[in-house]
């Protein structure tokens, strides 16, 4: 048996959602650095011989190769017993923010910090859009975890590390402070934080000067 892989690379918020979950369930993976940046997920060769649809993270363990956080997540979870549901109706209720992650949550936080820290795009209308849409997100997961310390039950899921991918990048790669401006989404942060095995994106993923 081979040690899993994980194609990421440091600044990839996505790539961290199955880093993290790697490190939590202390399981032993060999990262397979991603040139992004230089244009690598664009490339026919990646396309072609890592992931069709041109992204990562991608997760290889033996025969199955696995792309989508989602399903990576679903499959740690199985695999290591942690992390997953103890209910169908928890199972359900990780799906549907898992769902929502994707669609509303980082989708809107990662291609916003990309413009922001990565492209400098600010000022323009579509950063404004951006910012309303990830604005209404963070209020929406803001009063769900007034009301409870975890995404699903009391107790850390998949759900709360498909959520967390982006939330420990600086705050100046956003332009502004989402744990200081929503209280209860930065005290989830300190409990997930606060998990053994936690690390930050940086210190966990190759590909940035922090790593070192
Ligand atoms: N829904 C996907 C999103 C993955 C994603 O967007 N990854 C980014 C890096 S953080 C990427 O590879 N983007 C390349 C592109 O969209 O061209 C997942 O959960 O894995």
């Amino acid at each position: 048996m081979t040690t899993p892989q994980l194609y990421c690379f440091a600044q990839s918020g996505n790539a961290y959602k199955a880093a993290l979950m790697l490190a939590l369930t202390d399981t032993a993976w060999t990262p397979v650095f991603v040139d992004f940046f230089k244009g690598e997920t664009r490339t026919p060769e990646y396309r072609r011989n890592v992931n069709e649809m041109g992204e990562v993270p991608v997760f290889v363990d033996d025969s199955v190769k696995l792309s989508q956080t989602g399903v990576i997540l679903t499959y740690l979870a199985e695999q290591s017993g942690k992390f997953g549901a103890k209910s169908e109706a928890e199972r359900r209720e990780i799906l549907r923010w898992i769902l929502f992650d994707n669609h509303k949550f980082t989708s809107y936080l990662a291609t916003y910090r990309f413009m922001h820290a990565f492209a400098n795009s600010d000022d323009t209308a579509v950063m404004d859009f951006f910012r309303a849409r990830i604005k209404s997100a963070l209020g929406i997961v803001e009063k769900h975890l007034e009301r409870q310390p975890f995404i699903v039950g009391d107790a850390p899921t998949i759900a709360d590390l498909s959520m967390c991918g982006y939330l420990y990048y600086p705050a100046e790669e956003f332009g502004f402070d989402i744990a200081a401006a929503h209280p209860a989404i930065g005290a989830w942060l300190g409990r997930i934080k606060a998990l053994p095995g936690w690390k930050h994106p940086y210190k966990l993923m190759p590909g940035h000067p922090l790593a070192s």
